[in-house]
């Protein structure tokens, strides 16, 4: 992300914040557990992890590409078949076959939303059917539809009541132009915090990874490195994420299968001298991006969130100006949950963009409109499904076009 749209992220969070209203000024309230079944995001664990630092180890890319990683498909399934051609960029397509891979994508997208689209706008036509006028009744039952779909209280309120100032204003008279004007709306929010992740000018981009564990930091981060590497963009994965025993190993494998590098050190090392290992490793060897893996889980939410803390700093030290992106993952499974963990993470490491993980797998979806409602941070990613092409580019327009 550049500078100057930082700068203006920052204005505009600081901006709400003076003017209160502001989700920072609500303080850091400890996120209710996971509501969804996939998460279990908590910010405590038990457990401390050893410590002790030991010398870094740079595990080349081997053959392993086409291996199964837990959770995933093989990668020559996720590319495409492409996985030969790693690191060749994107390779001519027909303007035909292009087109039919767009369609392609966007019947996935539709298919990821499935469940959201049951649990919110096929709500909202139920409601809508067969009614002649817009009466007090049926807003009263579209705002519990919203609210229900988690889009958030007060962004239901708010667009309900814009639809009653319009109905008042004889601008909004029939049920089709009041869908109308809520895909409109919904879209404009969606819209206003589309990110576009891009390594500009930095070499190495450096990309730091946060969020509760379970969420889908390391799954995300396979996805991105994937992606980058099918541009030919050499990418160089830290794995910070040395509390959990099986951490190192899940992006080792990633490494592998996406032909990445992993810079690691030992199960209980120190993350942020993995992170700087990982951003020397990679000004010396010409890598584009580097990505760091971190915990979701430490035995505090004061100890993960000094670590992240670390981390960060350390990371500039090798570095100046990086990391040039702090991206937090959140699972849309947990709903509201996740504008909580955005709070708690902003106020600690100052997040520049979001990723919304497992939109496939839940009906609270909506929430992604209450996250960019609230948060105003750009959403980079959507997660609809654990394939490589289920992480995609946050496209507002594709997004409410497959919802609605
Ligand atoms: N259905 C679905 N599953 C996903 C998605 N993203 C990640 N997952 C799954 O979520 C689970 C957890 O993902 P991880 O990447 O291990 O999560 P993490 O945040 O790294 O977790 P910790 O390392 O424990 O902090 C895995 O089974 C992933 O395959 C998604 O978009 N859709
Ligand atoms: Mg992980």
């Amino acid at each position: 992300m550049a500078e100057g749209e930082k700068k203006g992220l920052f204005g505009r969070w600081f901006g709400r914040k003076a003017g209160d209203g502001s989700p920072l000024s609500e303080g850091t309230e400890e996120p209710p557990s996971a509501a969804g079944p996939a998460a279990g995001p908590e910010l405590e664990a038990a457990g401390e992890p050893e410590t002790g630092s030991r010398p870094a180890e740079v595990a080349d890319s081997g053959e392993g590409a086409g291996e199964e990683v837990p959770g995933a498909g093989t990668i020559a399934d996720e590319l495409g078949g492409q996985a030969g051609e790693l690191g060749e960029g994107d390779g001519e397509v027909g303007e035909e076959a292009e087109d039919r891979r767009r369609r392609g994508l966007l019947g996935r997208l539709r298919e990821g939303l499935a469940k959201t689209r049951q649990g919110f706008v096929h709500k909202i036509d139920r409601i809508l059917f067969g009614k002649k006028e817009i009466d007090a009744a049926t807003l009263g039952e579209l705002e519990e539809a919203l609210v229900t779909a988690d889009l958030g209280v007060s962004t239901s309120m708010r667009l309900i009541r814009e639809i009653q100032e319009k109905v008042d204003r004889k601008e909004l008279t029939s049920p089709e132009a009041l869908r109308t004007h809520l895909k409109e709306a919904i879209l404009r929010i969606l819209v206003a915090d589309e990110g576009h992740f891009e390594l500009g000018g930095h070499r190495p981009y450096v990309l730091l990874v946060v969020g509760v564990n379970g969420v889908g930091k390391t799954t995300t981060i396979g996805k991105i490195a994937a992606q980058f590497r099918r541009r030919g963009h050499k990418v160089i994965l830290a794995a910070g994420d040395t509390f959990r025993a099986a951490a190192v190993e899940q992006l080792e494998i990633w490494g592998q299968r996406v032909d990445a590098q992993v810079v690691r050190h030992q199960h209980g090392s120190d993350p942020a001298a993995v992170a700087y290992d990982a951003v020397e490793a990679a000004k010396a060897r010409g890598a584009d991006l580097v990505i760091v893996d971190t915990a979701g889980r430490l035995h505090t939410k004061a100890n993960l969130m000094e670590e992240l803390k670390k981390v960060q700093r350390v990371i500039g030290k090798a570095l100046p100006g990086a990391p040039h992106e702090v991206l937090l993952v959140l699972d849309a499974t947990t709903g509201q949950n996740a504008i909580s963990q955005a709070k708690i993470f902003h106020e600690a490491v100052r997040v520049d963009s979001l990723a919304l993980t497992k939109l496939d797998g839940t009906a609270k979806g909506g929430v992604i409109v209450g996250i960019c409602d609230e948060l105003k941070i750009p959403v980079q990613f959507i997660g609809i499904g654990e394939k490589v092409d289920d992480l995609r580019p946050f496209d507002a327009t594709a997004f409410v076009d497959a919802l609605f």
